[in-house]
C-alpha cells in the first residue's frame, strides 16, 4: 500500500495551494458577499492547468490524473468553495469531451476549456421535473435536416450564463419504444447559440460566487456534429461523468471542512474564557478530535476513489461512498466550527458561517446523499 504522492501529484498540489492562498483566499469573503463570478481567478487557474487537470496534454490539459485533480480541488475549495465548484464542473466537462468526443470535438473544445479561453464549461442534465431521476427528462432533440433541434428546460446549471460550451442531455428516441433512461442522447451546445435562453441567476444560500441558472432551449438548432457519443446512449455518459464528478464534490467538501477546522484550531487557541484558552477545555478538544478524524476518513475515501479511477478500475461505488461521507462529515465539521466560534461563528466577520452555508449544497448536487445511498446499497445487495 502506497500513501505517498508522485512528483507530479505533489507539484500540482503545491501549485494549487500556493495560488489558492495567494490569489483566491484574500478574495473569498468578497466573492461570497458580492456574489461575484471570479473571472480573473478562474483564468489564473486555467493558466496553471487546473481547469483540465485530468485531460491529456495533447488536448491542452495538464495530464496529471484523477489523484492530482482531487488534491487540487481540495486546495482550491479550502480557499473558496464558489471558485471550486466552477473549477469542478469545467474539469468534468473537459473530461467528458476527452473521453467521448470525436477528434473534431476534442480539438475544438478541450483546448478552449483548458486554456481559459472559455471561462467555464457547463453540465446540463437536471430539469425542473427531473433531478434525482434524470431518466424522467423531457427535453427533446428532434432530427431536422442535417442537424438537431433542442426544446425544453434545464435547471440548476452551474456556470450556465458564462459557459463557452455545455454538455446537454435530451431525448432522441421514441418515448414509447425507448422510455426512461434509454433514448437519451448527449449534445455539445456552445454558449450564445440561437434559441438558448439563459434564465435569472438563483439567489443561493451558499457558493454565492458561482453562477446557477435555468436554461431554456427554444427551437435551438445544433449541427449533426454536436452529438456526443452514441445516439440514444447519453444516459451512461451522464452516469460515468457523475461518478468522476462525485470525487470532485467530495474533495470540494473536504477543502471547505479543512478550512473550518484550521480556523477553529486558531480560534480555540486565541479565545480565552474562564482565564484560559478554550482549546484547554475538553469540550473543545473533543470537537476538534472528531473534526480531525472525520476529515481524515473523508480524505482517505476520496483518495481511494480517485486512485481507483487512475488505475482505470471500477470506482462508482467508492465515489458514492466518498461523496456521501465527505459531504455529510463536512456539514458536521462546519457546524462544530460555528459552535467553537460561539457568537463570532454566526457573523460575517469570521468565515465559519460561510463554510457552513457553502458545505450545505455538497449533500445535494451531483447526486443527493439519498442517491449516493441508492448506488451504494445496489452494490451491497448485488
Ligand atoms: N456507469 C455506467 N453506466 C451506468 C452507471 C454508471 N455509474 N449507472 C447506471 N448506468 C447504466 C446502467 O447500467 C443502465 O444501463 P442499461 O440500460 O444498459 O441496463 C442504465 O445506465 C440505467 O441505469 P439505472 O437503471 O441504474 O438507472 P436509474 O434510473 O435507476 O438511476 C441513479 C440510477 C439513481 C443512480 C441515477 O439516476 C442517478 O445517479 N441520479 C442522480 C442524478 C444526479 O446526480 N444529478 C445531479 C446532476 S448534476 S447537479
Amino acid at each position: 500500500m502506497e500513501f505517498s504522492l508522485s512528483e507530479t501529484q505533489a507539484m500540482v498540489q503545491k501549485a494549487a495551494r500556493e495560488y489558492a492562498t495567494r490569489a483566491i483566499l484574500p478574495e473569498a469573503a468578497a466573492i461570497d458577499r458580492e456574489e461575484r463570478f471570479p473571472r480573473a481567478i478562474l483564468k489564473g487557474l486555467a493558466e496553471l492547468g487546473l481547469m483540465a487537470v485530468n485531460v491529456p496534454e495533447e488536448l491542452g490539459g495538464a495530464g496529471a490524473g484523477p489523484v492530482a485533480y482531487a488534491l487540487a480541488m481540495q486546495e482550491v475549495a479550502r480557499a473558496c468553495a464558489s471558485t471550486a465548484v466552477t473549477m469542478a464542473v469545467t474539469n468534468m466537462v473537459g473530461e467528458v469531451i476527452a473521453a467521448f468526443g470525436t477528434d473534431e470535438q476534442k480539438k475544438t473544445y478541450n483546448p478552449r476549456l483548458a486554456s481559459g479561453e472559455y471561462v467555464a464549461g457547463a453540465f446540463a442534465l437536471s430539469e425542473p421535473g427531473a433531478g434525482s431521476d434524470p431518466g424522467a427528462m423531457s427535453t427533446t432533440a428532434t432530427r431536422d435536416g442535417d442537424g438537431w433541434v433542442l426544446d425544453g428546460q434545464k435547471q440548476w446549471i452551474t456556470s450556465g450564463a458564462h459557459a463557452g460550451v455545455m454538455v446537454v442531455w435530451a431525448r432522441t428516441g421514441d418515448r414509447e419504444k425507448l422510455p426512461g433512461t434509454r433514448g437519451i442522447s448527449c449534445f455539445l451546445v456552445e454558449g450564445g447559440t440561437k434559441g438558448l435562453v439563459v434564465g435569472k441567476a438563483e439567489d443561493k444560500m451558499g457558493i454565492r460566487g458561482s453562477n446557477t441558472v435555468s436554461l431554456t432551449f427554444d427551437a435551438c438548432r445544433v449541427p449533426a456534429s454536436a452529438l456526443l457519443g452514441q445516439l440514444d446512449g447519453g444516459f451512461k455518459i451522464a452516469m460515468m461523468a457523475l461518478d468522476g464528478g462525485r470525487i470532485g464534490i467530495s474533495c470540494q467538501a473536504i477543502g471547505i471542512a479543512r478550512a473550518a477546522l484550521d480556523e477553529s484550531v486558531q480560534y480555540a487557541r486565541d479565545r480565552r474564557q474562564f482565564d484560559k484558552p478554550i482549546a484547554e477545555f475538553q469540550a473543545t478538544q473533543w470537537k476538534l478530535a472528531d473534526m480531525t478524524t472525520e476529515l481524515d476518513a473523508a480524505h482517505l475515501l476520496a483518495m481511494r476513489a480517485a486512485w481507483l479511477k487512475e488505475q482505470r478500475r471500477a470506482f462508482s461505488r467508492e465515489a458514492s461512498m466518498a461523496k456521501v461521507f465527505a459531504t455529510e462529515a463536512a456539514n458536521r465539521i462546519c457546524n462544530k466550527a460555528v459552535q467553537i466560534h460561539g457568537g463570532y461563528g454566526y457573523i460575517r466577520e469570521f468565515a465559519a458561517e460561510r463554510h457552513l452555508r457553502d458545505a450545505r449544497v455538497t449533500m445535494i448536487y451531483e447526486g443527493t446523499s439519498e442517491v449516493q445511498r441508492i448506488v451504494i446499497a445496489r452494490s451491497t445487495l448485488a
